[in-house]
């Protein structure tokens, strides 16, 4: 039995599925997850110290590359001085400042430890401000796992969603209208019937929990027009594409501007730090100055908050963002090449540092086109390039991740990788 198996088996022993959060658990895959013992730059290696190109990043996170000695220091740095005060500390200034500096949306900023606080907060932030109680989410967007964003689409075009949980009363969602990304008509029909309800609308601008799906040109444009004509709060969830999409997120290369904006994964450089911000005016809402009661414990903990000030810190050295960009390219249109001159359907698409692998003839706007994707091809496509050593998200319905240490060695290698399995697959 292989070392990771065997690791498998004992953790499935005491903790749920034997991950600690499910889409590790490669379940929508098949086979064993890999146990990670450590990693480097583009690299990680497994317990049977079996080395990957990882395109994974922690979802996010890892941006300058695992481990970057710059982030350790500043963790080892801050950790000696302490690990956790609950009481406010200048790092927590410098990352808020940090952040306002790069997001014009933002005045004020709040800081938790994971997305899923961060767009809970803000939806309670909306509702707050506007004395509101529905909202509008998409199909195929995920937003963290707070009760009132577990939600699925109705039955009818207008219908209220049903949750995607067990253990979330129909109550705790009643309120939720689910619609289908880059349909703005669906929006605009929502608004018709109950604008003056609508506390807000929720959207990852650009969508990277239904594979990478970008907005049609107008669809956001046309979420701000709405939420504006009728008063509703716009939400970019930008958990993922903040400083990831690009040096501003969604908002910065559309400029679209959001009402709040939620952020975590880049901003932590892989410690535990999410936040949401916006106008002053609106943030003043938010407790201990205004009525809409949020708190954390560990918010703004300095060890994390360390790791992300120079995570933010080394992203605005200048070219970055190019060369970040630059790579995505070379590996998504060389996938793409390598699997036409081998016959494979698949066509792939990028933006900044992230990237989308989809095996059908065309790139998708949709959760309804993504879903028609080959997932057998791609579990097959998977599984081959991971035993060659190259980590892909194991989900058909992830984006992928680049870092700045991903070079153009480790593209080539990948991409060589790449064309001896699709000649396989
Ligand atoms: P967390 O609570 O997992 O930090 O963030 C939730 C969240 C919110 N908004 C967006 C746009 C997100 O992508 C996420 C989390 N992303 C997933 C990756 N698809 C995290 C991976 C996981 O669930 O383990």
């Amino acid at each position: 039995m292989s070392r990771n198996t065997e690791l498998f088996e004992r953790a499935c022993r005491t903790i749920p599925g034997g991950v600690n959060s499910p889409v590790r658990a490669f379940r929508s895959v098949g086979g064993s997850p890999r146990f990670i013992t450590r990693a480097q730059g583009p690299y990680m290696w497994d317990a049977e110290d079996t080395r990957y190109i990882d395109y994974v990043g922690s979802w996010g996170p890892a941006i300058l590359g695992h481990a970057h000695p710059e982030v350790i220091r500043a963790v080892q740095e801050a950790a000696v001085n302490g690990l956790s005060f609950g009481a406010p500390t200048e790092a927590e200034i410098e990352i808020a400042e940090a952040i306002a500096a790069r997001l014009p949306s933002i005045e004020k900023v709040r800081l938790v430890s994971s997305g899923t606080e961060a767009t809970m907060s803000a939806i309670r932030l909306a509702r707050g401000v506007t004395g509101r109680s529905k909202i509008i989410k998409f199909e195929g967007c995920y937003h963290g796992h707070a009760d009132s964003l577990l939600v699925k689409a109705g039955s009818g075009m207008l219908t209220f969603g049903n949750p995607t949980s067990a253990g979330v009363p129909p109550e705790f969602i009643k309120h939720t209208l689910v619609l289908d990304y880059n349909k703005l008509q669906a929006v605009e029909a929502a608004f018709q019937e109950y604008g003056p309800e609508i506390a807000c609308i929720i959207v990852e601008p650009i969508a990277g929990n239904m594979n990478l799906i970008k907005p049609l040109p107008g669809f956001l444009e046309g979420l701000r027009s709405l939420c504006t004509q009728y008063g509703a709060l716009l939400i970019f969830d930008e958990v993922m594409t903040g400083f990831r999409a690009g040096p501003q997120g969604v908002q910065g290369l559309t400029g679209v501007t959001p009402d709040i904006t939620t952020l975590a994964k880049v901003i932590g450089g892989g410690m535990p730090v999410g936040a949401f911000g916006g106008r002053a005016d609106i943030m003043e809402h938010i407790a201990p100055i205004g009525n809409v009661y949020q708190a954390g414990t560990l918010s703004g903990n300095p060890v994390a908050v360390a790791a992300g000030l120079i995570t933010l810190k080394l992203l605005a050295e200048p070219g970055f963002y190019e060369h970040l960009e630059a790579q995505s390219a070379k590996l998504a249109n060389g996938l793409a090449e390598r699997a036409r001159a081998a016959g494979i359907t698949m066509c792939t698409d990028y933006v900044g540092g992230m990237f989308g692998i989809y095996f059908r003839s065309t790139i998708p706007t949709t959760f309804e086109e993504v879903s028609t994707c080959d997932l057998e091809l791609f579990k097959r496509f998977f599984h081959a390039m991971l035993i060659k050593g190259v980590y892909f998200a194991p989900s058909a319905y992830e984006a992928g991740f680049i870092s700045a240490a991903h070079d153009d060695a480790v593209i080539r290698q990948t991409l060589d990788i790449a064309e001896e399995v699709f000649a396989k697959l």
